[in-house]
């Protein structure tokens, strides 16, 4: 986060998420390592020139004695972040519960699972009641660390109740929210027991940003509905005092996905790529492997088009990788073994003694493999359920400037609304729809593919990761310049 021209910072950051972008091991009572785990986030907030950015978060690890908590801190401030401890129990409830078994799938559209559901209802307050304590727990360390003029940048579901917490300690303090899954139709977000709560904290803010306008006209609508608040064309009002709500479409690096392609282990990996598919087709699935991003969804529709096109099947293949997450979760535990049983189907069924139609890998690639794979794709399937933008369809599209494969997208992803034009737009749930794009995707003329290409890579290259985050921390100052403005009037 240094500033390489040497001139001061303009300003200090402070971004608060969930997790830091570091994964922390133990080497010994009072020694750790360190390393930076390289996400969308991570890049977007190395871009911005202007601030002096510092992290806050669980480091994921339970840390129980306080040697361990000092040399973990110390370690951490070389990185310029600030941990956050949380033990075991609140972990259970704040993050596994009240997090991932019941905000995630709610803002999803998937409902809570179905066998828990009644469990779920039942350990719904005390789940609810480690979330506001984790959040809290997340505000003291802001607090303590905070300096006058800091911006304060929270982010996403796990911490809806931090704006309204820190403003108890300071009205004074910038804070913006925003939310990288979707935001439900009102409707789905009245059902959630805490749903009043969650709003008036999240109103506590002085910006709040979606990837999309209708994630922001859902809140917008949340808050007139359930709290009878009044909705303007700027955000949310409530007795005189507005809070800023607005779409701010998170992007990618470009620049680092098409310098890769330019190195020569990339090249060597894009090579051997491409021997070993010579004469196939290759498609692509690229995702976490969760319930909201339609892995079996995906499957079962390329086993329809290789039911419905036999000239197709030693033609074609389709590579899917997926990284595991939340492995300790039942429910993701059964889609992996959801998944395995389809693949070995449909491999058992159009399989032959020198060649399979699916290749399922479980497991995560590193960045320069990932490149390679992207590059050599004539067709990448992104067919999530639901999903806040999907930072896939971009790297995708950052990666074919030269080969112009085509983009299959779930219109249900936030990216429909960005590269929808040169994608072609599916409903995932509709597996013969599905199927019929997949034979359109690679049928489609040269011509065409170099159209819906050039938009999408215009689209990838010009609104960036950088650009998200220098957009939102300076609508955030703007806003809270024009609200004191307004209230000195
Ligand atoms: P995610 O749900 O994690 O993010 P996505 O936006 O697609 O989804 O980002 C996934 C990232 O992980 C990508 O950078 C991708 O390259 C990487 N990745 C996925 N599978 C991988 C594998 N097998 N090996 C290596 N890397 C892999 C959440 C929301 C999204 C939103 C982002 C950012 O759910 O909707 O776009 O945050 O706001």
């Amino acid at each position: 986060y240094e500033r390489q021209d040497g001139r001061p910072f303009r300003q200090r950051l402070l971004v608060v998420a969930n997790r830091l972008p570091v994964s922390a091991v133990r080497r010994g009572e009072d020694s750790w390592s360190l390393e930076i785990s390289a996400g969308g986030l991570v890049s977007a907030l190395l871009g911005v020139k202007e601030f002096e950015a510092r992290w806050i978060g669980w480091a994921g690890v339970n840390v129980p004695d306080e040697i361990g908590q000092k040399a973990l801190t110390k370690a951490l401030a070389e990185k310029r972040c600030i941990p956050v401890f949380l033990d075991e129990e609140i972990v259970h409830q704040y993050y596994n519960g009240y997090c991932n078994n019941i905000l995630w799938p709610l803002f999803h559209y998937l409902g809570l699972p179905q066998e828990d559901r009644l469990a779920t209802t039942r350990s719904f307050q005390s789940q609810f009641a480690a979330y506001k304590k984790a959040n809290q727990m997340f505000a003291d360390v802001v607090n303590t660390h905070y300096e006058e003029g800091d911006v304060v940048w929270c982010h996403d579901y796990h911490l809806m109740y931090l704006p309204e917490c820190l403003k108890k300690y300071n009205t004074k303090m910038k804070v913006g929210w925003f939310l990288h899954t979707p935001f439900p139709s009102s409707e789905i977000h009245r059902t959630l027991p805490s749903r009043s709560e969650l709003l008036r904290s999240v109103l506590a803010a002085d910006l709040v940003g979606f990837h999309t306008y209708d994630y922001a006209r859902h809140f917008v609508s949340a808050c007139t509905r359930i709290l009878g608040l009044e909705g303007t064309p700027d955000g949310v009002e409530d007795q005189g005092r507005l809070t800023r709500v607005a779409a701010f479409p998170i992007g990618i690096d470009s620049d680092r996905f098409i310098r890769a392609l330019e190195l020569p282990q990339v090249q060597e990996h894009i090579k051997e790529l491409k021997e070993r598919f010579a004469g196939r087709k290759v498609m692509l699935g690229v995702d976490r492997l969760d319930m909201i991003k339609g892995i079996p969804q995906k499957i079962l529709a390329f086993e329809k088009f290789l039911e419905e096109n036999s000239s197709w099947r030693d033609q074609v293949v389709l590579l899917q990788i997926a990284v595991p997450t939340r492995t300790d979760v039942p429910e993701y535990q059964k889609l992996t073994s959801q998944v395995h049983e389809i693949v070995g189907r449909i491999n058992g069924r159009f399989g032959t003694l020198t060649a399979v139609p699916i290749h399922h890998l479980d497991r995560s690639l590193d960045f320069h493999a990932l490149c390679a794979l992207y590059a050599v794709t004539d067709v990448a399937l992104v067919t999530s359920l639901r999903d806040g933008m999907n930072l896939v369809s971009y790297e995708f599209v950052a990666c074919q400037d030269a080969k112009k494969g085509v983009l299959i997208l779930s219109e249900f992803a936030g990216a429909a609304q960005s590269l929808g034009a040169g994608a072609i737009l599916v409903n995932p749930w509709n597996i013969t729809e599905v199927a019929a794009s997949i034979g359109q995707a690679l049928n489609m003329s040269a011509e065409e593919r170099e159209k819906r290409h050039c938009h999408n890579f215009r689209h990838v290259t010009m609104h960036t990761a950088q650009e998200w985050a220098e957009t939102f921390v300076s609508e955030l100052n703007d806003t809270v310049v024009e609200a004191q403005l307004r209230t000195s009037k």
